[in-house]
């Protein structure tokens, strides 16, 4: 496809709720044969009754906030933001929230708060979170906004309310890069598409807020580069485990620890492979890769969903599976407006 094209605008914000709302299953699970991933997904596309069976979780109820967002006011607006995200998780508590975030929900539903910030700050004393509940729904900032510059720092700042460590915001940053990056069709160069990758986190990683969170978390002294480069090496390897993939990279719930994996999951799918069937698409062996890593399944699945679907398209993934997903067509409408808006600041800058 063309880049930014319509069909990838759906295909990232669709196949992000489908990863959401497949991982679920597996969220938390220590081990998850191959097999067991391929059965969840063939019952999927054997369901007669096509209506929406699997939930989505936090990670879809804050991305369609995001979305909306974005719609509404045309651009960032933080305070609208943070209203929404206190809004829908006191209509819908029960998603699947962070331990921590929820904290942050509840001050943020406050009317007498000047600074919609502070409350995120406040969270590890102080010291911020690093979970990927930021870069979960980043990928719509890479849709609402045609320059990458404004990618990053908006991404980083939609993580802010409720992510002050840079291991938090700059995993989200990171995520929405990829997603931008795959919209305009960079992920038909792989190796250029990590070196890319690589080198905007390098500036990214200089900060000094950074650098400090690093040194205070005892990570490398740029930890999401040093996973980065993690990947390109992993990229080089005729064959890569499942269990290389978690010893190296991770799957847990720590952006550090997931961002950089959905990442290498979708470049590692972008060939076939022979775990996956012979019928599997590109987007498919990505999702079912995600799975069987278990984990943070659904987080990782959705994070590589936007990326994967930003490069198939919406043709890539299967109506079944779309059907049975909660919230799956409603991102579809959702990326079709993304995209005018994103045609409209195109012609505007
Ligand atoms: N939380 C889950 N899944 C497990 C529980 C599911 C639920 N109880 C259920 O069964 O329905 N999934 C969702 O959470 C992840 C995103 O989390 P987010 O928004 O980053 O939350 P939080 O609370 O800020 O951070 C998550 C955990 O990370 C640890 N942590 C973060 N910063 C820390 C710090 N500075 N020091 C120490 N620990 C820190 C804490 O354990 C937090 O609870 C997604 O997976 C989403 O799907
Ligand atoms: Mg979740
Ligand atoms: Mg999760």
């Amino acid at each position: 496809g063309s880049p930014a094209s319509l069909s990838r605008f759906r295909g990232a914000l669709v196949a992000a709720v489908v990863g959401d709302c497949v991982g679920g299953e597996f969220e938390g699970a220590e081990e998850v044969p191959m097999e067991t991933v391929l059965r969840h997904l063939n019952g999927l596309e054997n369901d007669t009754k096509g209506d929406a069976t699997l939930e989505y979780s936090d990670d879809t109820a804050m991305a369609r906030c995001v979305v909306q967002s974005l719609l509404t006011r045309g651009g960032f607006d933080e305070q609208d933001m943070a209203h929404r995200f206190a809004k829908e998780y006191s209509a819908s508590p029960g998603r699947g929230y962070g331990a921590g975030v929820i904290q942050v929900l509840k001050k943020l539903a406050s009317p007498h708060l000047s600074d919609v910030y502070q409350p995120a700050r406040e969270q590890y004393n102080g010291r911020g979170s690093f979970g990927n509940g930021g870069a979960m729904r980043a990928a719509p900032f890479a849709l609402g906004f045609p320059e990458q510059a404004n990618v990053k720092k908006f991404a980083r700042l939609g993580a802010m309310l409720t992510h002050s460590c840079s291991l938090g915001y700059n995993g989200a940053l990171l995520q929405a890069l990829a997603v931008h990056l795959s919209l305009q069709g960079a992920l038909e160069l792989p190796q250029q598409f990590i070196s890319k990758l690589i080198t905007e986190m390098e500036n990214v990683e200089e900060d000094d807020a950074a650098r400090s969170d690093a040194r205070f978390l005892k990570e490398a002294d740029k930890p999401f580069c040093e996973r980065l480069y993690r990947v390109k090496d992993l990229m080089g390897r005729s064959t890569v485990s499942i269990e290389e993939v978690i010893s190296e990279l991770g799957n847990g719930i720590a952006a550090l620890h997931s961002v950089p994996t959905a990442i290498f999951c979708v470049l590692h799918c972008l060939e076939p492979r022979e775990c996956f069937p012979e019928s599997y698409g590109g987007l498919e062996r990505t999702i079912a890769f995600c799975l069987a890593l278990g984990g943070d399944t659904d987080t990782i699945a959705c994070m590589a969903g936007a990326i994967a679907g930003a490069h198939y398209g919406i043709q890539a993934i299967p109506q079944s599976w779309i059907k049975c997903c909660e919230g799956a067509e409603d991102a579809d409408v959702s990326a079709g407006q993304l995209h005018m808006l994103y045609q409209q600041l195109s012609q505007s800058d």
